[in-house]
């Protein structure tokens, strides 16, 4: 195991032109014979050849049509004597592997008796010998042979050429894929699967056949991924002027996936998690997180396969950028201003809850790393989430119009290879040449190369005899591994002055600054500035950061009347939201600071309950937005403000806080979810879904208020609705408030939720996931956990199952897996030593549970780092883990 340093990249020693790939595919024994097409790369000085292989087994290497010499170097395959000069040379290396021992899920391997594969990142080294690096890149033809009846479909990336019957019940199919590709983007599919399909022609007149692949039986839940894979290809056409290069385009869902889905050039696979929705299994989040989804694969069809990465710490070129439009997409999709507002507060939502502690904790790293173990470890919210913030940021610099000429000059220079994150920044630059990033381009580049979340602090101080407010923003960033000492980062602040009437005034900078920009934007690039506004003829409050401007954390020393102020007039959604989620973070803050025995029952004021109230009851606010401003902050994200952290005390203070909130409101809860829960037939549209997500907060609110003295009637309805709802969401909500509020009648629900969708699975794991998120009575969970895990119907080797279960109790329910006998860290050391044995990169991901252990407090923390500490004494770890471990207990 040795680490990969971003600073040896070196170009390949042999290019390779094509491939042509056959297959033989059984599923104990696979054979696949690979014909390359190789030359020297003329640029570097002659060295052997080092093909990458894992796990395959040689049968026969051949060389311009003869025998040849080679030898082994650990997993490579290594050929020395090869022709001199630059000429082209063929290759042929034939191989077996074992799809069916495969549970890493990565190479070829069989999900419900098909096959499937997952390349990147680097997969393909468990198909066949390979340069299996990004950088090379090459034609690929593949012909596929397999029984005609077991395996009825076969697919490849590209184009069909031809098809046809075999001897002894076999048949074929040659797939040729007319774009260069590096091979993590190749893909094969056989097995018995159905297709939607859907013809459509795009502005060009060209004409497209789409495909949305599924196990028979499953086609009634693939109206909503085709819909949403129409819309994908019609918005980058819109928005970014990129269509559609193939004639048809696949997508094909499988149920053992490590991640969420992949971008395969024509020929997209997918988690059924991201693919499979009806109305009666699937909630609103899963519609909207399939239509996000088919959406990044689609757009990586160009930021990603057209124009890919030149190593893997590059990766952030394609999945940042790629994040970005999925995130546009949405936005643009949902239509009204608010909605946008409310997907855009999701998105911080998400990345505050994951990315800030990941910047916070030992598997810190830049958006662009220096270095890794094993690249698997690095699809990161840092590479993703992050990423795509630092791209937000291009855009606000400079306009959307800038933005678009940015990536118009991207394709223009780039089409067709593989580059770095340099390039696109040098792209949107020179695109954009008076633009502030044209300006302060190297100082921004700052975002690829610094780990850690910058902290901007702000001080305003109003002077009524000047009628000026001066604006006082200073930066730091904290150390993160490796990286004591932070240069200033370019950091665009959009913000208002919001008036005592409410309204935003008029932004006038003093005469000898830049003015403000049309969008209200202010670049710090110093470690401290001082903003003046002139004119101002009453003290405002400032609205920072609209629209989460950069990913910063905001330190603003408001007070609760001006954070008040902002909850109930900021014209900015997001910043509005944020003040109310500031007042009870600060209330949350002091109360966990405070003696135990101090902490108030009822923690909130007056206030901040009157202020909730209003805007609950206000008329024409969009009722999503209702529901996120009446979501206090999860216990992980207050956890992630504190230096110490007492998992207990935090759960505690949140659970009172929440209670107060549903007691003191519960007139108004009643009166909420009488007026949203009915929101007719199902439709997944924002402003159905926004109805149904506030009348469920409603209920689950009032299931809670009745468990503690408040209206008894509230659990007997949500059982009712559990057992009418007309939709999975309406069912699910209604569950959750049963379960979440301890009441009673939980077990009962519980048990007919499970005979009602036994033979769902993307259902069934919501089933898991639901306990394993349980409220903790006298330590109960755990025991569940460990009853469930011998479940039938619970199988660890299945992604999806072990996430819902597993990984919802260790990462998901933080009261009930921070205990002090430490039995859920060994519960969790031992799922991890287990894991590694099936899947090394799930878990990998299952390790991260414990990044934040080192701020636990007593006995918390002694108790992890033992945990740690055994996982990391086992000799055979897979890289995946021993990064992780060896990081976290660095
Ligand atoms: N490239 C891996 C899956 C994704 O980010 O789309
Ligand atoms: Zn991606």
């Amino acid at each position: 195991s040795t680490v990969t340093r971003r600073q040896d990249y070196a170009p390949p020693a042999f290019w390779i032109d094509s491939v042509d790939l056959t297959f033989d595919l059984e599923p104990t024994k696979t054979r696949v014979l690979n014909k390359m097409v190789l030359r020297r790369n003329p640029d570097v000085p002659a060295q052997p050849l080092r093909l990458d292989g894992d796990e395959l087994n040689l049968a026969r290497v051949v060389l311009a049509g003869q025998g040849c010499s080679f030898r082994m170097d650990g997993q490579t395959l290594v050929l020395e004597n090869l022709p001199e000069g630059t000429a082209p040379f063929e290759l042929e290396v034939f191989t077996t592997c074992n799809p069916e021992k495969n549970s890493k899920l990565m190479g070829l391997f069989m999900s419900g008796g098909d096959f499937f594969t997952q390349c990147e990142a680097e997969g393909f080294r468990r198909i066949t010998y390979f340069l299996d690096r990004p950088d090379v890149m090459a034609t690929y033809t593949v012909t596929l042979r397999a029984d005609r009846k077991r395996y009825p479909v076969l697919l490849s990336n590209g184009n069909l050429v031809e098809s046809g019957d075999l001897d002894g019940g076999r048949h074929f199919a040659t797939w040729h894929d007319p774009f260069k590709k590096p091979s993590y983007l190749f893909a094969v599919v056989a097995g018995q699967l159905v297709a939607r399909e859907q013809r459509i022609v795009t502005r060009s007149g060209r004409e497209h056949l789409l495909q949305v692949y599924v196990r028979p039986g499953d086609l009634d839940q693939t109206e909503h991924a085709m819909n949403s894979l129409i819309h994908s290809v019609l918005w980058d056409e819109a928005r970014f002027g990129l269509a559609l290069d193939l004639d048809r385009f696949m997508v094909v869902a499988t149920s053992d996936f490590n991640a969420g889905a992949m971008e395969n050039k024509g020929l997209n696979i997918f988690n059924t998690k991201y693919v499979l929705a009806k109305p009666s299994t699937a909630t609103d989040s899963d519609f909207d997180a399939i239509e996000s989804v088919i959406g990044h694969e689609y757009f990586h069809n160009w930021t990603g396969d057209r124009v890919t990465c030149r190593d893997w710490f590059q990766l952030s070129l394609k999945e940042g950028l790629t994040v970005f439009r999925d995130q546009e997409f949405s936005q643009d999709l949902a239509g009204t201003d608010s909605a946008r507002a409310v997907k855009r507060i999701q998105d911080v939502i998400n990345l505050r809850a994951a990315q800030f502690p990941e910047d916070a904790g030992p598997m810190a790293h830049p958006v662009r790393p220096d270095e890794y173990l094993e690249i698997s470890n690095f699809y990161t919210t840092t590479i993703y989430e992050k990423g795509a913030e630092v791209v937000r940021m291009y855009q606000t610099l400079v306009g959307r119009d800038g933005f678009r000429k940015g990536v118009d000059l991207y394709f223009q220079r780039h089409d067709g290879q593989a580059v770095t994150c340099d390039d696109f920044a040098q792209a949107m630059a020179d695109a954009n040449p008076d633009s502030d990033l044209a300006r302060l381009l190297p100082q921004f580049k700052r975002w690829y190369s610094q780990a850690g979340t910058p902290v901007l602090k702000a001080e305003g101080r109003y002077d009524a005899a000047a009628r000026s407010y001066t604006l006082t923003l200073s930066q730091t960033c904290p150390p993160t591994p490796g990286q004591p000492h932070k240069e200033p980062f370019v950091i665009p602040v959009r913000l208002g002055l919001v008036g005592a009437d409410g309204r935003d005034l008029p932004l006038q900078l003093d005469h000898w600054q830049r003015p403000v920009d049309g969008n209200h934007t202010l670049v710090l690039t110093e470690p401290e500035t001082r903003f003046t506004f002139v004119g101002v003829d009453s003290e405002p409050v400032p609205s920072l950061l609209r629209g989460f401007s950069a990913p910063v954390e905001l330190d603003w020393d408001a007070t609760p009347e001006q954070l008040l102020h902002l909850l109930a007039h900021d014209s900015d959604p997001f910043t509005r939201w944020e003040a109310g989620q500031r007042l009870a973070l600060s209330i949350a803050i002091e109360q966990i600071a405070g003696p135990a025995d101090g902490s108030r029952a009822e923690p909130l004021n007056d206030a901040y309950l009157a202020a909730l109230r209003a805007l609950l009851r206000e008329p024409d606010l969009d009722p999503a937005f209702k529901a996120l401003v009446l979501t206090l902050p999860d216990e992980d994200y207050i956890a992630d403000q504190l230096d110490e952290v007492d998992p207990q005390r935090i759960h505690a203070v949140c659970d009172a806080m929440e209670l107060q909130l549903a007691k003191a409101l519960q007139t108004d809860w009643a009166w909420a979810y009488d007026a949203h829960e009915n929101t007719g037939a199902y439709s997944p549209d924002p402003v159905s879904a926004g109805r149904r997500e506030l009348a469920g907060l409603a209920l689950h609110m009032l299931c809670l208020a009745a468990t503690h003295g408040g209206e008894l009637v509230w659990p007997g309805k949500a059982y009712q609705r559990f057992k009418d709802a007309g939709n999975m969401t309406d069912r699910l909500n209604a569950l959750e408030a049963l379960v979440y509020s301890g009441h009673d009648l939980a077990g009962r629900a519980l048990q007919r939720y499970y005979e009602l969708f036994r033979h769902e699975p993307l259902a069934l794991d919501k089933w898991f996931a639901l306990q394993a998120h349980a409220p903790d009575h006298n330590g109960s969970v755990l025991p569940q956990v460990r009853t469930l895990m011998k479940h039938p119907d619970f199988n660890l080797r299945t992604p999806n199952r072990a996430r819902s279960l597993v990984f919802s109790y260790c990462n998901g329910n933080p009261a009930a897996f921070h205990r002090t006998d430490a039995a859920g860290y060994a519960f969790w050391a031992d799922r991890v030593l287990e894991l590694d044995t099936i899947n090394p990169q799930v878990a990998a991901r299952l390790a991260r549970a414990m990044d934040a252990w080192a701020r636990l407090v007593e006995p918390y923390r002694s108790a992890a780092r033992e945990a740690l500490a055994r996982v990391a004494a086992k000799p055979s770890l897979s890289n995946d883990v021993r990064e992780v471990v060896t990081r976290a207990l660095a």
